[in-house]
This record gives structure tokens, sequence and C-alpha cells, in this order.
């Protein structure tokens, strides 16, 4: 913990239970706190030395907003998938050694950036990044191996690499390998549960998450935002307002912007989007004003463009908030 403010005062202290310990130092300027917990009594695990596990710090108070040890996106405390990575090391945690790591997670303890099958257009490259978080704990300096497989199993692609610095951007060419679906893995030698596979595919149209934001980029004063629609059943979608701009780069030769359905009353209501007018470009292409009128879902912004890397800009342009789905690319 870096703030310099830190400090845990003695009311919260006293909330903690009486099976947890805690210590708080100073090394320079960071603050550490060290926490006892008796894993098996409070939490019901009956861990191993070696057990890996996914684990989140969370402070809920609502006068300062929610705090995450690792951070949560939105409100939602509960998200595995967000959470921080959690070794079981027995008492002398810096004698602890990378063979020891026990190898009964099955999905590895490396991640990918994006969850899902991970998308590129046919004959175009596939980028992915991966998180590797228990390196730096661990010192891992071992080789890696890096391959792509095709469905029967059988690696079209293998590398050995040693990798001094994650997280690790792959660029993956696809040459002559048709369109399809494949795995992406990554091996560690030195362990076993060093290892990530993630579905990966290439075929002949991309859809972008409009609110994804590991895909968009903001650029305008205003950030913009996401919401669930219709709200906790629907997809998500991504809002401008007046002063957002958002840019999403992607291959092919034809984009195409998805809008979420309007919907009538009675119904799920959200106020009217048919006055909402976007405004977009693609590449260097004049701005487009597009209005939002009729229940045209799928509005083409560029067809027949030269094959390569374009990008599509989108930004408010008057009237009512417009809920993006989705950018397709083909
Ligand atoms: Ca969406």
């Amino acid at each position: 913990m870096d703030s310099e403010n830190y400090h845990i005062p003695d009311e919260v202290a006293g909330l903690v239970p009486t099976q947890w310990t805690m210590k708080v130092g100073r090394t320079g300027a960071l603050r550490t706190v060290e926490l006892s917990i008796a894993l098996s009594s409070v939490l019901g695990i009956e861990g191993r030395i070696g057990d890996a596990f996914r684990l989140n710090i969370v402070r809920n108070r609502m006068e300062s907003g929610i705090v995450h040890w690792s951070p949560t996106e939105g409100y939602a405390n509960a998200r595995p998938t967000n959470a921080g990575y959690c070794i079981l090391t027995g008492p002398a945690a810096s004698q602890f050694k990378l063979p020891q790591l026990s190898t009964n997670n099955p999905s590895g303890l490396i991640m990918a950036g994006r969850p899902g099958t991970i998308t590129a257009l046919t004959g175009y490259p596939l980028s992915l990044t991966v998180f590797n978080p228990l390196t730096g704990v661990l010192k891992d300096t071992s080789p890696y191996t890096v391959s792509v497989h095709d469905k029967t199993g059988r690696a079209v692609l293998k590398q050995q690499m040693t990798l001094k610095s994650w997280p690790q951007t792959f660029t993956l060419r696809p040459d002559a390998l048709p369109a399809g679906q494949y795995s992406f893995r990554v091996q560690s030698a030195s362990s076993k549960a060093l290892s990530l596979a993630v579905p990966i595919a290439w075929q002949s149209a991309i859809f972008v998450e409009a609110e994804d934001r590991a895909q968009y980029k903001s650029e305008g004063k205003e950030a913009p935002f996401t919401a669930g629609y219709p709200r906790g059943v629907g997809t998500e979608v991504l809002y401008l307002r007046p002063e957002s701009r958002v840019t999403v780069s992607n291959y092919g030769t034809a984009v195409y912007m998805i809008m979420a359905p309007g919907f009538l009353g009675p119904g799920p209501h959200y106020g009217s989007s048919a006055d909402a007018v976007l405004r977009c470009k693609v590449d260097n292409q004049p701005w487009r004003r597009i209005a939002m009128l009729g229940n045209a879902r799928e509005i083409p912004l560029a067809e027949n463009l030269p094959p390569g890397l374009h990008k599509v800009t989108v930004e408010w342009g008057q009237g009512a908030r417009a809920p993006i789905d989705k950018f397709v690319f083909a």
C-alpha cells in the first residue's frame, strides 16, 4: 500500500475476527499490512503449501467509496476473474520455490487479457495480451513454450522463448492457416501450474463489443460509460456523453456499428433515443452524422475499404444518448 495516510483506526482493528492477527509495517515509502487469517476455521479452506487460489480484500464504506485490493470493475465485489492470486507458502514466504507450486489448478495460473474466444479476421494477425502475475514474486526465469494448436490438438505454431517481463503481447500471424478454431497455449518449463490455454479463432467477420475497454480508446474530455441494456438481463452497451469520443481499430474491408434494440411501451423503457445523432468517421474519411431514426440496428459505416487496419471514431452528435452494442469488422 503506498498511501502516506494509511492507518488502521482502533475501532476497525477491533472488528477483525479474533482468529485473525494483523501487523502493520513500513518499508521506505511503502506501508505493508501482514494479516494472519485462520483459513480453515474462518473461510473453510483446507489448504496445503503450494496451493494457489483467487483472493480479494474489499472495504465497503460507502462514504469514501469501495476499495479493492485487486481492482474490480463496477460495484460487484464477487468477481473471481478480477480477484488477485494468493499462494500458500508456509511460514517462510521468501523461501518458497516455484517447483513447490501445486499443479491441481486445471485452468493454470497465467491469464489472458480478455475472457472468451479471442478472434481476428481471416488472414490478419491476432494479438493477445497475457498476464503472469506470480512470476514477479516467484522469480521465474525459465523458458516458456508458446504454441497454437488446431482442433485436433496438432501444434501448428510452436516457439520457445525466455520472457523477462510480463504482461506480454503476442501477435500471431496466421500465414496460410485456414479460418477456424484454434487454441493458444503458454507453458513454463519449470512448473505445470504456470500455464494458459485460451480458445482463439480466425473468422470472416469479427465482433468488437463497444463497451470492451480493452478494445476502445477514449479520446474525449468525458469518459463514455457502460450499462446493462435492458438492466440485468440484456447485453452491455456503451453510451457517449456530449464530450466523449472513442476510437476502435481492427482489420478488414468493411465496418458496421450495431445499436441495441429500441423498446416500445409497455415494456422496458429507457427513454427514447429517436432524436439521437452520433457522429462517426472511418480513418480520415469525412465525418458522417448518423441519426437513430427508425429501427436500423446494423449501420454500415464504410464498405469496400482497402484491406488492412482501419480506425472508427465515434462521438456524440446531438439529442439523447444512443446505446452502442458492438462494431463489426469484415
Ligand atoms: Ca455489447
